[in-house]
């Protein structure tokens, strides 16, 4: 009799509460791709309009590609600034830079720490960068970056060589390489210092735009 009424009397409510819950969980994720996200505050989504070349709809898009990479470690609340970051290993296995040889040091270049691995905002940065809206002089400066290997702020003979190893995806011999480099660096090197400085730089991508070719990969991606 007890169990009777038990099962009679409780059972309905329990069933819709259960479904509403259920309801509202699965629904959250779709929500949040609309208009009433609740991933980040209206404030972070100015920011991030503001520090980037995207509109608010590709920042929630590039947010859900970053979470796809490891939907166990990335929450759906960022609103309280989350401290994650996501290894270089999931970075680099992105179809956008599995094929991309550079994509190590773009990985590192972009990564606030220096090692690939990467927060949400360098994930955001990075694909601001080599979006097609950035402008020239911007990719000009973290294509510098990437091509200088060992971070000493100047590009030598020996960045420029695995810098056209990589443009070339090796298929000149290292006797083309090195008389290319050498060539580069003798007409690009305004100061005699035998090196490239960022100012170098810049002169001698206005007379060999291959070295921006770095992102070409990517122009696609933010898009589709
Ligand atoms: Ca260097
Ligand atoms: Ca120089």
């Amino acid at each position: 009799m007890w169990r009777k009424t038990r099962r009679e009397g409780q059972r309905p409510p329990i069933k819709v509460t259960l479904r509403k819950e259920w309801w509202d969980k699965n629904q959250r994720s779709e929500l949040e791709m609309g208009n009433k996200q609740t991933i980040f505050t209206p404030e972070q989504l100015d920011a991030y309009q503001d520090c980037t070349f995207f509109t608010r709809k590709e920042i929630l898009r590039l947010f859900y590609k970053y979470r796809d990479l490891a939907p166990q470690l990335v929450p759906l609340d960022y609103t309280s600034r989350p401290n994650v970051t996501l290894p270089y290993e999931l970075i680099g296995s992105m179809p956008e830079l599995k094929d991309n040889p550079f994509r190590q040091r773009i990985a590192e270049v972009f990564s606030e720490s220096g090692d690939g691995n990467m927060t949400l905002d360098d994930f955001l940065d990075m694909f601001s960068v080599l979006s097609e809206m950035a402008p020239r002089d911007l990719k000009a400066y973290y294509a510098f970056k990437i091509y200088d290997f060992n971070n000493d702020d100047y590009i030598c003979k020996s960045d420029l060589e695995k810098t056209v190893n990589k443009l070339t995806r090796n298929e000149l011999t290292p006797e083309e390489v090195s008389l290319a480099c050498e060539k580069v660096i003798y007409e690009a090197d305004l100061d005699n210092d035998g090196k490239l400085s960022l100012e170098d730089f810049q002169h001698m991508i206005i007379r060999a735009p291959d070295f921006l070719r770095f992102h070409v990969v990517y122009t696609d991606s933010v898009s589709a």
